[in-house]
């Protein structure tokens, strides 16, 4: 069969032949009654994968031990190497240091998406690598960590947990118009076994907690101009259509729905389609998306363990705790994206600067650029770069849109050589990139990323 077989469904095969070994080292362990020490990733996929893990382990009589942690660094890989675990669980994260997690004291499983250049441990009988990227298919957006791991504990008959998998999806945001890969697999046993239903609808956020105008300001993805991040914007439109905006819009007559969709969609046509939920599900979580959005607002509160209760099932303080991490994350967005609107960027020729010093907007910066340009805010044809003030550093994020990297932007290009020549470090991809610099060489730092751009657009 050819590599480029539709599905992959060869490379399919060969990936989960490999997850049916992890889940045999797996197994082999539970039954000695070893404790699995998991480490995971502290965003929305690396919690949803230490949910499935643990959840599968908790099922089978087992016991975990969990850390999340931004980043693998040495010194974690130190300190887990001084630890007397029997069996290492990985997820998200490991691929770049099989060689090392190798030599822990322990047996390990690997479970993660990332792109690696690293295929040995292959044949080490110490550890199982489990990653999309050693059989040809894209880790980036075929399949996340929380369906790797999904896949490890698929043989010991887990579809209960194929929605938890399709949560860390869409919090890497592997959703677009549809899911593809490995990904679209796992959706269509979800599905098979009603773990999962879909339906078309208008994708608002908090559409059975928030009053109409709320719910619309409060989506910022798919964006929708003069409406997300706005609350007087979004009261002035339903105001304008004639629909009450006190009213949830699960409380709308069906009519109401339909005439609320024809004119959204006229702001944006994504703003409807397929939406998935789990019926089984509290009503918060019941949306797949909504669940990651969650998830990620418990990461960024630095509220790992609080994230990871609610993969675990609790539904009192774990869950109340994480719909209040999401409210108080709009809340910092709303009132970024209202900066922005009052006080616009700062234009040079080819792109474009936010800056900023404030505690609370550092946080948020990255998205703040993509809103601006997403909104119609800041201007598109200008790539938006964000630098936030770290006592004498400045962190950089840039993002673009894909009209501009056709037109030869390349944004992690011009993000690492403009560090580079400030003693600085940076780097990512042609739509979205990121930096440090020292504070004293800002103004050089801007003038070189102008200048790099107005050379990639020519
Ligand atoms: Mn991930």
């Amino acid at each position: 069969m050819s590599k480029s077989s539709k599905s992959g469904a060869y490379q399919q095969h060969h990936l989960l032949n490999r997850a049916e070994e992890a889940c045999t080292l797996l197994k082999e362990h539970l039954d000695k009654d070893h404790v699995v020490r998991v480490i995971s990733h502290n965003d929305s996929d690396g919690i949803s994968a230490a949910g499935v893990i643990c959840n599968a382990i908790s099922q089978e009589g087992g016991k975990f031990h969990v850390t999340m942690v931004p980043r693998l660094k040495e010194e974690v890989i130190d300190r887990l190497s001084r630890e007397k675990y029997q069996l290492f669980f990985f997820c998200d994260m490991g691929s770049g240091f099989v060689e090392r997690i190798g030599r822990l004291k322990g047996q390990a499983i690997i479970a993660d998406h990332h792109q690696t250049m690293d295929t040995t441990g292959d044949e080490e009988e110490s550890l199982v690598h489990v990653n999309p990227h050693l059989f040809g298919l894209d880790g980036t957006r075929d399949v996340s960590a929380s369906g790797v791991t999904y896949l490890t504990v698929k043989p010991l008959e887990k579809i209960e947990l194929s929605g938890l998998a399709l949560v860390g999806a869409f919090g890497d945001m592997q959703y677009s118009d549809g899911f593809k890969g490995v990904n679209q697999t796992i959706l269509t046993e979800a599905l098979e076994s009603g773990v999962v239903e879909e339906h078309e609808d208008l994708k608002l956020s908090s559409k059975s907690e928030e009053p109409l105008y709320k719910s619309l300001a409060y989506t910022f993805q798919p964006a929708i101009p003069g409406i997300s991040g706005d609350l007087e914007g979004s009261q002035a439109f339903l105001e304008k259509i004639g629909i009450s905006y006190g009213i949830k819009f699960t409380d709308l007559a069906n009519e109401e729905k339909d005439f609320l969709r024809d004119h959204l969609t006229q702001l944006n046509p994504h703003i409807f389609g397929q939406v998935y939920s789990m019926p089984q599900e509290d009503p918060s979580l019941r949306d797949l998306k909504s669940y990651a959005e969650i998830l990620d607002a418990c990461g960024k509160n630095k509220h790992y363990a609080v994230g990871l209760s609610i993969c675990l099932g609790d539904r009192e303080s774990a869950l109340t705790q994480g719909v209040e991490f999401l409210k108080k994350y709009r809340e910092s967005l709303l009132k970024g994206v209202n900066w922005i609107r009052r006080e616009g960027s700062q234009e040079m020729d080819y792109v474009q600067y936010l800056y900023t010093a404030d505690k609370e907007k550092k946080k948020i910066m990255g998205t703040l650029a993509s809103l601006g340009i997403d909104l119609e805010i800041l201007n598109p044809q200008k790539p938006v770069i964000t630098l936030s003030r770290m006592h004498d550093q400045v962190k950089i994020s840039g993002r673009t849109t894909l009209e501009m990297t056709d037109k030869g932007v390349n944004l992690g290009f011009a993000l690492e050589q403009a560090a580079k020549s400030f003693n600085g470090a940076g780097g990512g991809h042609t739509i979205a990139a990121g930096a440090v610099v020292p504070y004293r060489e800002l103004e050089n730092f801007k003038n070189l990323v102008n200048d790099i751009v107005s050379t990639q657009i020519s």
